[in-house]
């Protein structure tokens, strides 16, 4: 199929996964066209099958805020009619579904047809979509799209719990790639940061107010009186500063480092003990899901949709958002020599039912079915 990709080209979430997915599309024979305003972050190489077309924001005095929304739509008008489309993806409602809709009628006028599906990721229903300021279009564009996925259970009862969505909504969760996602001999690096042989938790995330970061460090602080242990914060943020003042506060700069954003979060995760992601929303934790590629068992709070990945008890342990008493009490739990391994294990065991292998073809029959459909 020749699919349109339309996201944000940013460095996790959506963006990532919409990038993966064009990727592994293109690796089996589709033809992939990525829609953006920048390159998207994993997408810094070759492929016969893969191309990416730049959204131009045109600036004017007049406008304070350019229309992104409005050279979106163009761009997608002209991307299906020359290099014809058979599907649109987007990912993220807000502003993708409502562009789509605009391109997709604008073709129509001219008599070209093209199916738009629109994937649901997270905030853009539980958090921004939601806002009186969104909440119409974004109801109206999921509502008007050919195919809706969302990336967990929870996230598809929240889109119908906030919106009057008259649209079937199929779950398609994240997916990883267990080629690149693995435990890499990273031992040296190891050494460097716990040369005493010191645990090691790794958080990584955007640093925004919703993935509580304040509670990794809290939690640290406690299990720190217990276990000698080391902290390393993956990613950048609003929130950073303030966490960096934290840890000053607490006394606990000696062990703990913020290495900002970094491409190959996988060698860091290769040598961390536990991941910890207390997140006040989460739709579904994929950089949890990273973490338990690389044989990393997570300790997380009960938000959205990540208790679908992380199985209490088993992978990791789950717990209220801001028990940091709870949470505390478990990572010790979790980092103890006798039960470390088989955390580690079974994080591994349960990240392999999200290989990329297996949720590629759910795609893949969910766009057949909706060009059938449409
Ligand atoms: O986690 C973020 O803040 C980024 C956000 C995004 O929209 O790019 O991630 C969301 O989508 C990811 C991919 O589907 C999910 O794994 C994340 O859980 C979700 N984040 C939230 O719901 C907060």
């Amino acid at each position: 199929m020749k699919i349109g990709i339309v996201c944000y080209p940013t460095f996790g979430g959506s963006g990532v996964v919409a990038t993966e997915l064009g990727i592994a599309l293109a690796k089996k024979g589709h033809e992939i066209h990525f829609i953006t305003y920048r390159q998207p972050t994993r997408l810094d190489f070759f492929s016969a099958n893969l191309f990416y077309h730049e959204v131009d924001i045109k600036s004017y005095p007049l406008f304070e805020h350019a229309p992104y929304e409005l050279a979106l739509a163009s761009k997608m008008v002209n991307v299906v009619k020359y290099e014809k489309l058979d599907l649109l993806h987007v990912h993220y409602a807000i502003p993708h579904a409502s562009a789509a809709y605009m391109a997709k009628q604008i073709l129509k006028s001219q008599g070209l047809q093209i199916p738009v599906v629109t994937t649901l990721h997270g905030t853009d229903i539980t958090l921004v979509g939601k806002d009186v300021s969104y909440e119409p279009v974004v109801t109206f564009s999921i509502n008007q799209s050919d195919g809706v996925t969302a990336v967990s259970e929870d996230l598809r009862k929240a889109t119908y719990d906030h919106f009057e969505i008259t649209k079937d909504i199929e779950v398609i969760p994240n997916f990883i790639d267990l080629d690149r996602f693995k435990k890499q001999k990273k031992e040296h690096f190891k050494l460097a940061i716990c040369p005493h042989g010191e645990s090691l938790i790794v958080h990584t995330s955007n640093f925004r107010k919703v993935k509580r970061v304040e509670d990794v460090i809290q939690v640290f602080y406690e299990v720190r009186k217990k276990i000698p242990v080391k902290l390393l914060l993956v990613g950048d943020g609003p929130e950073r500063d303030k966490m960096e003042r934290l840890c000053r506060e607490l006394g606990t700069c000696d062990d703990v480092r913020f290495l900002g954003k970094l491409e190959a979060v996988e060698e860091v995760l290769s040598v961390a003990d536990l991941f910890l992601i207390p997140s006040e929303k989460e739709s579904f934790g994929l950089a949890a899901l990273e973490a338990m590629a690389c044989e990393v068992p997570v300790l997380s709070s009960d938000a959205g949709g990540i208790p679908e990945l992380n199985l209490d008890g088993v992978t990791g342990f789950v717990c209220k958002i801001g028990d940091i008493e709870m949470m505390t009490k478990r990572a010790l739990e979790i980092l103890s020599p006798e039960n470390l391994p088989g955390f580690k294990q079974r994080a591994l065991e349960r990240a392999k039912q999200f290989d990329v292998s297996i949720i590629l073809p759910i795609y893949e029959s969910f766009y057949k079915k909706t060009v059938e459909s449409t």
